[in-house]
């Protein structure tokens, strides 16, 4: 029923993966690299999957969906239990709030097409590139870190896992891939400390995914 277009690094596919494991949900994982000949994501039977050449796509008896929150609130309509979503209206919106800090805060100017169009369209160097992408982690996380002080628990809302967890997790992995100093936030470390743990989380690391490079 399920199958996973991913990418092993891919943050946003990787938030997929967690909920899928939460869920106790079989999928296929069908691999598309990022980088490999220009970037698998542009060949054209992906693009017409997604045409914003991204991923995550989830597809679902063969339709294809993307933007991996979209597919979030997909899966928590269609299988609500075990729920990523508080039910009281304001901590849901608060998971919501502090899921857009990733995704629409920070991953998006982070992402592999802006940093190579820094450098194609304007001439940044790879250093300058990369420290572009350390600025926005850093400035989006020190906000986080902020929010789960009102809003967390034993996770970023509350004590069960949510949304804001999944986007957390795989933003907290590429910020240490942009030497972000990740000892500045305590409380996500807390969190994340956690969340390692569970098996949803173990399943959908980088490192357990049938595309994993050393
Ligand atoms: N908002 C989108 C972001 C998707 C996205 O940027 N995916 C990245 C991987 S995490 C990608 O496919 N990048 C390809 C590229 O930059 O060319 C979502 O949540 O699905």
């Amino acid at each position: 029923m399920y199958t996973l277009r991913s990418y092993f690094r891919s943050s946003a596919s990787w938030r997929v993966r967690i909920a899928l494991n939460h869920k106790g949900l079989a999928y296929e994982t069908v691999p598309v690299h990022l980088l490999k000949g220009g970037g698998e994501q542009h060949a054209s039977h992906h693009h017409r999957l997604n045409p914003m050449e991204q991923l995550p796509v989830l597809l679902v008896d063969g339709v294809p969906l993307a933007q991996s929150l979209a597919v979030l609130e997909y899966l928590e309509e269609r299988h609500p239990t075990p729920a990523l979503l508080p039910t009281e209206p304001v901590l849901r919106a608060r998971v919501r709030q502090l899921s857009e800090v990733v995704n629409s805060g920070i991953q998006p100017l982070q992402n592999l097409f802006v940093m190579q169009q820094l450098g194609v369209q304007f001439g940044v160097a790879r250093e300058a590139q990369q420290a572009w992408s350390r600025f926005w982690i850093e400035h989006g996380l020190r906000a986080l870190e902020e929010l789960v002080g009102d809003t967390g628990g034993r996770c970023c809302v509350g004590d069960a896992v949510t949304f804001a967890d999944l986007c957390l997790i795989p933003q907290l992995y590429n910020a240490r891939r942009f030497s972000v100093a990740v000892d500045r936030l305590p409380r996500l470390l807390a969190i994340e400390s956690r969340l390692v743990a569970l098996p949803a989380f173990v399943l959908a690391h980088p490192d357990q995914q049938p595309d994993a490079e050393a």
